[in-house]
C-alpha cells in the first residue's frame, strides 16, 4: 500500500536537479554537493583519538552490525550488568511487516536486568562514586550544585523506597512534571529502580494537556514542585497540577499522591496551594527514607518508560520503551556520535521532559559515567551569553542542543560568544529540526571555533536514540547533512508507492529493520502503532519525514511530510491545536499549517472561521491564542491568526491544506491546481484578508 492523500511530499523534497537535491532546508539551498571544497574534516588529531577514526574503521562495523546484528549487539550488551543473561538464540526478534501479522519487535529476551543499576550503582562499584555525575546550574547564575554518583546513588534510593512505601510497584506508572533540577532524573532513575514505569510531562503543558495524560496512563504517583523561574518569569507548577488533578478525577482517575518538591529558588512554600492527605512535601518524607533500596530486576521487555509525543491526529501518541534494548541503544549510540571520553563534562540543553532529555540527559551518558550539566534556566537569561558562561564555568566539552537556540544566538551577534573563551569545547551536537547550513556554520566556526566537529543527530520519540549521525572522528561533513546510519540502522528512502529508491533520490524515510532503541507499542493502542508507522509502506517503519540521500551517500532530512510541525524542535500535531481552537465557543472550524520561521524553524498559522454572526476581533485573536496555551502549553500558541470566512475545501468536504499552505507563506503564484475546489471564490476572500 502506498502512502496516503495526506502524506504528500512537499515539492521541494519531491525533484531533483542538475545531480544535486532540491531539498531546501528553511528555504535555504542545499549547496552543491560535488563541491570537494565543502567537506569539513575533523582534525587529524580529534581523528587519532576517536572511538570510531575513519571511514574504512565505520564500514566494516557498519557491515558487521547488519550481516550479524545478533553478535554485534551481543557483544556491546555484555558491558552492562545483567542479573540473568539473555538467551543466546533471542537477541533480536521481529515483525516489521503487517502483512505477516502483528508488528513485534523484541531485544535480549530471557535477560534480566535493571537500567538504574547500570546507571548509577556500576559506576559506585567500579570505582568511580566520588565522580560527578550531575552539576545543577539553576535559573540565576549564582545558584548551582552537584551530586557525585555516590549521592545520587542515595538520593535514588530514598525516593524509590519512598515510593515503594507508598505503594507503587513494578509496572506501575509515575507522572513526573518537575523543570530541570536534578530532582527530575533522580525521579526518572528511582521508577526504573523499582520497576516503575515513568511518564515525564514536559512542566510547560497546561493543566489540560497533563490531565489528558494522566488519564491516559493512570499513575499511583503525580511528582511535581511548587514553582520554577525561567528568566524572569514564575511558574507555579503546583497550582497547574491542581487543576489538572481535579480535571482527571472527572474523568474517572483520582490520583492519591501529589509528591512536591519544594524549589526554593522559585516560590516560597506558604504560597503553594494544597490538598491535605493528597500533597506531600518531598523534602519532609523522602530524607527519612533509608539510602539503599533493593533493585528490581525486570525483563529486558518490561516497559521502563511512556512518553507522549505529537501525531497527525488529535490525541498525543503514548510511546512504550522498554528495558534492556533502549538501555544497550541509548548508551551506545552517546558514545560513538559525542566521540565520548571519561574526563569530558557533557551538556545537553534539551528538557528530559522530550526524549533528548531521556536518552541524552539521563540515560545515554550516565550508563556511560560521565559527568553530566542539568541547567534549569534560560539560555539567553540574564543575557544572551549564559551558554558559554555555563560552558567556561564548568568546562564543558560536549555541548549539545537544538538548531533554533543556534539561530536565536546568531541573531543576538557574536559578541556574546567573544566574550568566553570556549576553549574545553571539543564535540557540538544538533538535533530537533535539520540545522540549515547558515547555522551549521555558524555554529561550528563561531561557537566551535572551526575546531569541534559538529554532530548532527536525526532521530525521533519512538527511535529510542540516534538514527543517522556523523561519527564525529570517523568521516568529513558536510554543513546540514546528518551523514549516515548508526550501527544497525538501515535507512531507506522510497517513492510514493513504498518502492526503495537506489543511489541519489528524494523521497520517504522509512527504516528496514529493528535496531535495539526502538519503541515496542503505543501505550494501549497497537492498531494505532501499526497504522501509523507500518502500514503506510509495508514492511518498513516510516519515520514521517522527507530525506534526500546524495551521491556520496549523505542523508539530507527535509522535515516532516505529515500534519505534524516542528516548532523550536517541539513536535505539534496541526490537529491538536486545531481542536484547541474549535473548542473556543466562537470558532466553527480552524485548520492550522506550518510556515518557514527564522528562529523557531516552523511557526504556527492558524486559519479560524467563527461562528456565523461572530465579529472577527483582536480580543477575539487574544482569546483564540490563550485557549491554546491553556490547552496545551505556551509552546504551541499560534504565531498568526487569519480569519477565514470559509476555508478551500474539495467538493467531498476535505480541507485543502495545500491551498492554505501557500496562502499563508505568501506564495500565491504556487497555488496549484484549484479546479477540485467546492467553491474557489473562497481562496480571493482568504488573500483579501491575508493581512488583517
Ligand atoms: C529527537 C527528537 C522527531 C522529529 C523527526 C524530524 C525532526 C529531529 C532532526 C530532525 C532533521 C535532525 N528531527 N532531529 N530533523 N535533522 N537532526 O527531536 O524527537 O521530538 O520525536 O521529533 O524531529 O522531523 O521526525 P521528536
Amino acid at each position: 500500500m502506498g502512502a496516503t492523500g495526506h502524506l504528500a511530499l512537499s515539492a521541494a523534497a519531491k525533484t531533483r536537479s542538475g545531480g544535486r537535491p532540491c531539498a531546501a532546508v528553511l528555504g535555504e539551498p542545499l549547496p552543491a554537493l560535488d563541491d570537494a571544497g565543502l567537506l569539513v574534516h575533523p582534525s587529524a588529531d580529534f581523528a587519532a583519538r576517536a572511538l570510531v577514526s575513519s571511514a574504512q574503521q565505520y564500514r566494516e562495523m557498519y557491515q558487521r552490525s547488519i550481516d550479524d546484528p545478533a553478535a554485534f549487539w551481543s557483544e556491546i550488551a555484555e558491558e552492562f550488568y545483567w542479573k540473568q543473561r539473555w538467551n543466546p538464540d533471542e537477541v533480536c526478534s521481529e515483525n516489521f511487516d503487517v502483512t505477516k501479522g502483528p508488528i513485534k519487535i523484541e531485544w535480549f529476551k530471557g535477560g534480566k536486568t535493571n537500567i538504574c543499576y547500570n546507571a548509577v550503582d556500576r559506576n559506585v562499584e567500579s570505582g568511580n562514586g566520588d565522580k560527578v555525575a550531575m552539576y545543577w546550574e539553576g535559573n540565576e547564575p549564582s545558584q548551582d550544585g552537584k551530586l557525585t554518583y555516590s549521592e545520587l546513588l542515595d538520593k535514588v534510593c530514598q525516593l524509590a523506597n519512598y515510593l515503594k512505601s507508598v505503594g507503587v510497584g513494578k509496572g506501575d506508572a509515575v507522572v513526573i512534571y518537575l523543570p530541570m533540577l536534578m530532582e527530575l532524573p533522580i525521579a526518572m532513575l528511582a521508577c526504573a529502580r523499582i520497576g516503575a514505569v515513568h511518564s515525564v510531562v514536559f512542566a510547560g503543558f497546561s493543566a489540560d494537556a497533563l490531565a489528558q495524560r494522566i488519564v491516559d496512563c493512570k499513575p499511583k504517583v503525580v511528582i511535581t514542585c511548587n514553582a520554577v523561574k525561567r528568566g524572569l518569569k514564575l511558574i507555579p507548577l503546583k497550582d497547574i497540577v491542581d487543576t489538572s488533578l481535579v480535571e482527571s478525577a472527572k474523568n474517572g482517575v483520582d490520583v492519591g499522591i501529589c509528591l512536591t518538591y519544594e524549589n526554593q529558588s522559585a516560590l516560597n512554600k506558604v504560597d503553594t496551594r494544597w490538598k491535605p492527605g493528597r500533597d506531600v512535601w518531598w523534602q519532609d518524607v523522602v530524607p527519612n527514607f533509608p539510602t539503599k533500596c533493593d533493585v528490581e530486576w525486570v525483563d529486558a521487555e518490561d516497559p521502563l518508560f511512556l512518553l507522549y509525543t505529537s501525531g497527525s491526529t488529535g490525541k498525543p501518541k503514548g510511546v512504550l520503551h522498554t528495558t534492556g534494548g533502549y538501555m544497550v541503544y541509548s548508551a551506545t549510540t552517546f558514545k560513538h556520535a559525542f566521540d565520548y571520553k571519561p574526563e569530558d563534562v557533557y551538556w545537553c540543553t534539551a528538557d528530559c521532559g522530550w526524549i533528548t532529555g531521556h536518552s541524552y540527559v539521563t540515560y545515554g551518558p550516565l550508563l556511560n559515567g560521565a559527568s553530566v550539566l542539568v541547567f534549569e534556566g534560560a539560555p539567553n537569561y540574564p543575557d544572551p551569553g549564559r551558554c558559554w558562561d555555563i560552558v567556561d564555568k564548568y568546562g564543558v566539552t560536549i555541548f549539545y542542543t537544538a538548531p533554533t537556540l543556534i539561530r536565536s544566538l546568531m541573531r543576538d551577534g557574536t559578541e556574546y560568544v567573544d566574550r568566553y573563551s570556549r576553549k574545553s569545547l571539543r564535540v557540538l551536537g544538533s538535533v530537533g529540526e535539520p540545522i540549515n547550513p547558515t547555522a551549521w556554520r555558524w555554529f561550528y566556526d563561531v561557537v566551535g571555533d572551526s575546531r569541534c566537529p559538529i554532530s548532527d543527530t536525526w532521530w525521533q520519540t519512538e527511535t529510542g536514540g540516534f538514527m543517522i549521525t556523523p561519527l564525529p572522528g570517523a568521516w568529513p561533513q558536510k554543513p546540514g547533512s546528518a551523514t549516515f546510519p548508526f550501527f544497525s540502522v538501515q535507512p531507506v528512502i522510497v517513492d510514493e508507492k513504498g518502492r526503495e529508491l537506489e543511489g541519489e533520490c528524494s523521497g520517504y524515510l522509512c527504516i528496514k529493520k529493528s535496531w535495539p532503541g526502538a519503541f515496542r507499542t503505543l501505550y494501549g493502542d497497537q492498531d494505532r502503532y501499526e497504522t501509523t508507522y507500518f502500514k503506510p509502506f509495508a514492511g518498513y517503519y516510516f519515520s514521517g519525514d522527507g530525506c534526500s540521500r546524495d551521491k556520496d551517500g549523505y542523508h539530507w532530512l527535509t522535515g516532516r511530510v505529515d500534519d505534524v510541525i516542528n516548532v523550536s524542535g517541539h513536535r505539534i500535531g496541526t490537529a491538536e491545536v486545531e481542536s484547541a481552537l474549535v473548542s473556543h465557543p466562537k470558532c466553527a472550524e480552524a485548520a492550522v499549517v506550518g510556515i518557514d520561521h527564522e528562529v523557531k524553524g516552523q511557526g504556527i498559522y492558524a486559519f479560524v472561521t467563527l461562528v456565523d454572526g461572530v465579529p472577527y476581533s483582536d480580543d477575539l485573536r487574544k482569546s483564540l491564542i490563550m485557549t491554546v496555551r491553556s490547552q496545551i502549553g505556551a509552546f504551541a500558541a499560534p504565531d498568526k491568526i487569519h480569519w477565514a470566512p470559509g476555508l478551500p475545501k474539495t467538493r467531498s468536504g476535505k480541507i485543502m491544506r495545500r491551498i492554505l499552505r501557500k496562502i499563508a507563506s505568501r506564495q500565491l503564484d504556487e497555488l496549484g491546481d484549484t479546479s477540485t475546489l467546492a467553491e474557489p471564490g473562497v481562496v480571493d476572500q482568504l488573500i483579501a484578508l491575508s493581512d488583517s
